[in-house]
């Protein structure tokens, strides 16, 4: 692979090196129990380059010639130390220390470079972060509780998939209805910019409403995703508004809108969720203008894995006519009739219990296609399980994308995806250590949305499956593409080239009105 020195790289390097000096330039260990040490062959910055040049890819390569030797590693890097957990059981201990090696330290930083917080917005998001019971919580603390609780399992869940369901079946209908009025069969789209509309437009309305910003202003779409891809270069905070112009107007566009719509009032039309959400910042003493930057991150979060989890689902399933008939019998098993048969409805609730196919499928694409790292710094010296010695300031990483392609825990066929890996998951013999699947972090950080997020995707599927047919572009072959591993993950990851399918209403099928239920009473 031919070393491209950007730039960009070359800016990344020199600041490295600069802003962080070399307290730790010794390659050798900080205490005898320390983890095995990797030196890079450049000395002091490689493993930094490495990373800057090769995003994830870097870190994932040195993961998987270390593991078998080791199942942690320490990379020396200027000033600190990052450790790399390669083993699912230590994986585990790390989240159990949860008091020593903290996810929340990082948080205010984060959102202050991604987002573009000002300082007195980030002082109150610093305060109480990691409250002991009893203390005064903090805008972060109160905020994470309370969606952590409004996304678990209970009524809640139930509205939120409802209307969740209800948009994305919104989004089929709209587009068979725009087929039937240019008087066409089908249409050729790039999947992923496909399910990107669907989900964006879908996300902003059962969130944010019908007045939402996206609705009002359709520009802000491309607005959105420019600020998607750009994230990597947001986060390293070098001139921001020229290293990453795009993504930081992008940014900029949908916070003006937000803000707009926060000010107001338009919330007060929103999902019950924002609503809280966005009395918990003014409580916290948040003015609305930041609170928008705040929002900008959970349309974020409800927007960008559901769909890159979704194309690769639809485009797995359309690209093995086997693997497609088996699921498409698995949700048509759920569609009943009303009683007077006017219409036809979908269970979603049973889309989890009752379609073993499909779930595997699903879980597959995430195994895949995430290789994002679970990030925790080390707030105290630490020995982690009696054994490894982690040096206070340094960063711990759980290496997702490491342990997702170990073939001692998938098998010799890792690489390849194999959905029935995940059937007979109940047999014992065939089970994975539960900190092996990754997808959705785990410890502290596991994902809030994870239920709602399944919910919502195999709904979507289903939806998809039911009413239409994707093929390639002649009526062919699709092609499953590569993941696109070389930049840095901070969603689940994308295709190396775009996947152009033809798109079309299902022959033969019922075109009675599908409407969606929870459960089938
Ligand atoms: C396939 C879909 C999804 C995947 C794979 C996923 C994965 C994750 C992961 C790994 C994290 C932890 C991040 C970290 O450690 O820094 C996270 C955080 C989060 N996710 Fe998801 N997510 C998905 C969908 C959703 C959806 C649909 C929502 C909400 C509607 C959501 C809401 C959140 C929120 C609010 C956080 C931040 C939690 C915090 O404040 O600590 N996610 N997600
Ligand atoms: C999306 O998924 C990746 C991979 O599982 C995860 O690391 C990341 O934090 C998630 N992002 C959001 C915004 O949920
Ligand atoms: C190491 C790494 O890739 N971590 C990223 C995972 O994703 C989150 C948010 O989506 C980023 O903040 C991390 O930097």
């Amino acid at each position: 692979m031919a070393l491209e020195w950007s730039p960009t790289t070359w800016i990344i390097a020199a600041s490295c090196a600069v802003f962080l000096g070399a307290r730790h330039l010794s390659s050798g260990k900080l205490d005898p129990r320390e983890p095995p040490v990797v030196n890079s062959a450049i000395p002091f910055v490689g493993h930094l380059l490495g990373m800057a040049l090769y995003g994830g890819r870097y870190l994932k390569q040195i993961g998987i010639q270390n593991r078998q030797k080791t199942p942690v590693f320490t990379l020396p890097v200027p000033n600190s130390r990052i450790y790399i957990v390669t083993d699912p059981s230590l994986a585990a201990a790390v989240q159990r220390a949860s008091k020593v090696l903290s996810f929340t330290p990082i948080i205010p930083e984060v959102t202050e470079r991604i987002l573009g917080l000002d300082k007195a917005t980030v002082e109150i998001a610093r305060k109480n972060l990691d409250p002991a019971p009893g203390e005064t919580r903090g805008f972060l603390a109160d905020i994470q509780d309370m969606v952590y609780t409004w996304l678990g399992p209970g009524d809640y869940l139930s509205v939120l998939t409802i209307a969740a369901a209800n948009q994305l079946k919104a989004e089929v209908a709209e587009y068979i209805a725009t087929l039937r009025a240019r008087n066409i069969d089908a249409d050729r789209v790039d999947l992923l910019v496909w399910v990107r509309h669907c989900v964006t437009v879908a996300t902003a309305e059962y969130l944010y409403g019908p007045k939402n910003p996206i609705a009002e202003d359709p520009a802000l779409e491309a607005a959105f995703w420019d600020f998607d891809h750009g994230l990597g270069m947001l986060l390293m905070n070098i001139m921001p508004s020229v290293t990453a112009s795009k993504a930081y107007k992008g940014r900029e566009r949908l916070v003006e809108a937000l803000a707009d719509y926060l000010e107001a009032g338009t919330y007060k039309t929103a999902s019950k969720i924002v609503q809280e959400r966005v009395s918990l910042a003014l409580q916290h003493g948040w003015t609305l203008r930041a609170t928008a930057r705040s929002e900008l991150s959970f349309l974020f979060a409800g927007i960008v894995n559901t769909t890159t989890s979704t194309f690769w689902i639809l485009l797995q399933l359309f690209a093995d006519s086997e693997l497609l008939r088996t699921v498409r019998g698995e949700i048509e098993a759920l569609v009943t009739t009303t009683d007077d048969d006017s219409a036809q409805v979908l269970a979603i609730d049973d889309l989890k219990n009752k379609c073993p196919m499909l779930n595997a499928v699903y879980r597959e694409c995430l195994r895949l296609n995430s290789d994002n790292n679970s990030v925790r710094v080390v707030k105290e010296d630490t020995l982690l399980s009696d054994r490894w010695f982690l040096a206070k300031d340094s960063v711990v990483q759980i290496a997702g994308g490491v342990i997702h392609a170990d073939a001692a825990i998938w098998g010799p066929d890792v690489e390849t995806f194999d959905p029935k890996r995940f059937l007979g998951q109940q047999d014992k013999e065939r089970q994975v250590h539960p900190a092996a699947f990754r997808a959705f972090g785990g410890g502290k950080t596991l994902c809030p949305g994870r239920h709602f997020a399944m919910n919502e995707i195999l709904s979507f599927v289903a939806l998809v499956v039911l009413q239409l047919d994707i093929t390639g572009v002649d009526g062919g072959r699709i092609e499953v593409p590569r993941k696109n591993d070389g930049v840095l993950p901070v969603h689940i990851l994308e295709p190396i080239v775009p996947v152009l399918v033809s798109i079309r209403p299902r022959k033969g099928y019922d075109e009675r009105e599908l409407g969606v239920v929870l459960k089938k009473v």
